[in-house]
């Protein structure tokens, strides 16, 4: 009768085992030490990407509304070729501001990326946008709308950058001087009210 000896299994040294345990956790605890300084890292990178952003916001935005604005308050207070209308007159076509003449024209434009006057895209603009509006403003609160003339004109330019409105800037233009409301007579411009949103 054969008899079959199994091969004689020691068991492991108590002291190897708990090195490798320690051994396990310091590679764990190293693997969760970097993936923390890699998330801080990440965060850092981010908040300065954010910073930059801002801070060419509050650059930019500033300037294509003051350039759109002073566009629009060197044009006549109302058309003076053609019958004045509260909007573009005939002729005076959208994909275009060559042609426009008086304040209300530019009434409801909007460009992105901004245009010159010529309707050429300003180069390095993309992600930007220009929007403009114009409306009636009361002549006992200019800081209210009004649906009918009074001879007050609201301009309000919007610049947005990635969809997100940057800078506002208003401004009020008078036909004749009121005289009971203060502002700079010789221009006509009542108030230019510079306003930067979300910044
Ligand atoms: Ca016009
Ligand atoms: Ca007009």
């Amino acid at each position: 009768m054969n008899t079959r000896h199994l091969p004689c299994v020691n068991s492991p040294d108590p002291s190897s085992v708990r090195s490798a345990g320690v051994t396990l956790i310091e590679a764990v605890m190293s693997m969760l030490i970097v993936g923390l300084m890699l998330v801080a890292a990440l965060n850092t990178v981010g908040a300065s990407r954010v910073t930059q952003s801002r801070s060419t916001e509050q650059t930019l935005g500033p300037m294509l509304a003051d350039e759109l604005m002073s566009e629009i308050l060197n044009q006549a207070y109302e058309e003076p070729d053609d019958t004045p209308a509260f909007g573009r007159e005939s002729g005076e076509f959208s994909g275009s501001r060559s042609a426009w003449d008086d304040i209300d024209d530019y009434k409801g434009w909007s460009a992105g990326p901004p245009e010159a006057k010529d309707g050429t895209s300003l180069s390095g603009m993309q992600g930007w946008t220009r929007e403009v509006q114009v409306g009636w403003a009361s002549s006992v609160n200019p800081n209210l709308g009004s649906l009918t003339p009074t001879g007050i004109k609201r301009i309000e330019v919007v610049v947005k950058h990635n969809g997100r409105p940057v800078t506002k800037l208003s401004a009020l233009r008078t036909n004749g001087w009121p005289s009971n409301l203060a502002g700079d007579e010789d221009e006509g411009l009542l108030e230019l009210i510079p306003d930067l949103l979300g910044l």
